[in-house]
This record gives structure tokens, sequence and C-alpha cells, in this order.
């Protein structure tokens, strides 16, 4: 199996997340992929390959031109309007209230009032190299997706700054460009009628979700922590389930909390035969590692055999297959869980 690998997601590295009122160690550093990659190197079913680049325009297919435009030059722009600093974090935001009876808000031309525009929250600062990084998690994915076009029946992009949470206009929950949503776009323009995004993250995707809301030609199916108590909390209930031409091709299946193996195995189940009955040329799995049962952020019970179990399913779907890595934070299992979900996925093949 092709492993898509570049160190240059290591340009994206904060110093610090706002996570529940602290200023906490990032959970989403640069180690996640580095010992993904250690591990599944040691492995002889893996063979590893450098993204190539894409440009731009694969990202601007699904997102707004200017939030390109913004996460390429907000960090040296804050540089020069506040001084030095690490990481830029926004402190104002762009929420609904705020012009309440007055009509919508106008395009802010000040970098303080632009960072709460984009951003939607705290724990996602920009780095002076994040744009370099979340383009080459873009180029990941895209080469992950030609080699699967190419005709490999499965291939994975180590994705890293992961992708799921941003939206057309929006970046946010440790994700810049939509990295599934990109790669999806990208299959349905090289010919694919249809595609799947099976979106595995403890985390309910809402960027790829918004993105594909009113089409019927990309087809987003979630197993996540209920938004009850599970971030991003405003998306994943189970009632959305799309609009327009769109209604009825998005699948949300919240979960409970300490959700374990079996109940786990049962959900992917159902969600897999809502992509059968799609009929979809191919899926994009936002393979999100986070509802190991160690993960720190997260509360789902898989163990490492459940999350190969789920690889294996998704297998006997017998559909060509672009794994995507998004979370993970249990960062001294993240690599071997991401060998055995990828061991099972494998099965069947080589
Ligand atoms: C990214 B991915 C909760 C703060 C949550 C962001 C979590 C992003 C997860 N108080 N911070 O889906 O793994
Ligand atoms: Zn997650």
């Amino acid at each position: 199996m092709k492993v898509v690998y570049t160190l240059r997601h290591r340009a994206h590295h904060p110093e610090a997340e706002l996570e529940d009122s602290r200023f906490q160690p990032p959970f989403e550093h640069p180690g996640r992929a580095e010992t993904i990659r250690d591990v599944l190197s040691t492995d002889d079913l893996f063979e590893f390959i450098a993204p190539d680049d894409h440009g731009t325009a694969p990202i601007t297919a699904v997102h707004d031109p200017g939030l390109v435009e913004f996460l390429a030059t907000a960090w040296q722009r804050f540089q020069e309007a506040h001084g030095p600093t690490h990481d830029v974090i926004p402190d104002v935001f762009s929420v609904a209230g705020l012009r309440d009876k007055m009509g919508p808000a106008v395009r802010p031309r000040s970098i303080s009032m632009e960072l709460g525009w984009w951003c939607f929250e705290t724990t996602t600062p920009l780095t002076q190299g994040t744009y370099d990084a979340a383009r080459s998690s873009v180029d990941v994915a895209l080469t992950a997706a030609d080699a699967v076009l190419a005709g490999d029946r499965v291939a994975y992009g180590l994705c890293r700054p992961p992708g799921h949470h941003a939206g057309s206009a929006l970046y946010g929950g440790y994700c810049f460009f939509n990295n599934a949503a990109i790669t999806a776009q990208h299959l349905r323009d090289a010919g694919l009628s249809r595609v799947a995004v099976l979106d595995v993250d403890y985390h309910h995707g809402n960027g790829t979700q918004q993105i594909f809301y009113d089409r019927d030609d990309v087809v987003f199916v979630s197993l996540h922590g209920d938004p009850e108590r599970a971030y991003p909390y405003l998306t994943g209930h189970r009632d959305e389930t799309g609009t327009g031409r769109g209604a009825g091709a998005t699948l949300n299946l919240p979960l409970g909390a300490g959700c374990d193996d079996d109940a786990y195995v049962s959900a992917l189940s159902s969600a897999l035969e809502a992509i059968d009955a799609a009929s979809v040329d191919a899926i994009v799995v936002s393979l999100g590692l986070d509802t190991f049962v160690e993960d720190p952020i997260s509360d789902l019970a898989l163990s490492a055999d459940g999350l190969e179990r789920c690889g294996a399913l998704v297998a006997e779907m017998g559909c060509p297959t672009v794994v995507l890595q998004e979370g993970g934070y249990a960062s001294d299992a993240l690599g071997e869980n991401a060998r055995r979900w990828l061991r099972g996925v494998a099965s069947g093949t080589h």
C-alpha cells in the first residue's frame, strides 16, 4: 500500500492551544505524523512516496479563494501589525448576534478582525509555516487519490494538519484546508460519478458536511461522539440529512460515551450499508484514530483490534478507497493504531 508522506508538515508547530480555558501544549503536534511514519516504515506492507504539487486550483474548487489568500498571508500581516509572536490566534469572533437586526457584516480589512472572520475557535493557531504545511497536507491527500485513480485499490495519505473541520470559508479545529473534501472533488473532476466521504474521526466533520450539504454527488457519512457532549457541538445531529439536491445524501450516526468495539462495528456496518446503497465509485475515509480508548481528548473505547476490524469492514466494500489521516492524539499508540487500521483495510489486497 502506498503511503504518501512529506516532512513539510513539521512547518506547522504551534506553541500552545487555548483549550478549555488553559494554554496547553498542543495535542495536534508534529510528533503525531512522525510516530505514524516511524511505525509504518517498520512494516513491509507499506511503500512510502512523496507528494506531487497540485497547486491551489483543487483547493479553490471547494474553498473560498479568500480563505486561501488569507491563510497565505495572515501570519506575516499579524507580525507587521502587532510585532513578533510565535502563534497567531483570533481574539474577536464574527458571531451573528453582534449585528442582530443590522444585516450582514461587511468583510473586515483589519487583520485582528479578519482572524475571527475566517476562524471559529481558539485551538488552531497560525504559525510561520502553517500555510506551507497545510498546502503540503492537501498535496499528500491528492497524491494518494492519484494512486487510486491509477488503479491502486487503496492508498493512504499521511495528512497533517488534518482537514475535516474546515468549511468552504472557515478554518478551525486544528484544520485549515479540508483535505477529504478537496480529494472527493478531485475524484469527481477526474470523472467518477459519485463519491462517498466516510468520516470515522471521533469529532464530527462539520466542514466536509457543510461543503457537500446541498449536493448528491458526494455522499457524507459520519460516526462521531454525540454533539450534545462532543466538539464541535453545533453539528452532527441525526436529523442533519442534507438539503435541496443533497437531501438524504448526509448521514450522521452520533455515538454515546464509552462506545466499545462491538457497538462501533455495528454502527460502522450501518454506515457502510448506506454507502453501498448510494452506489459510489470511490470512498474517501477521514481516518481519525481518536476513537481509541486511551485518546486524551475523546471518550469512545475502541481497542487496536477494533480499529483493525473497522479497516477490514471498509475493505469488504471492494471499492477504491483513499484513506486520509485526520485526528488521533494518544501519541504513544498512534503509530500502531494507524498500522492496525491500515492492515485491516489492506486485507484481501497486496
Ligand atoms: C480535531 B480532529 C474542546 C476543544 C476542542 C479542538 C479539537 C479538534 C479535533 N473544548 N479543540 O477532529 O481530531
Ligand atoms: Zn477528531
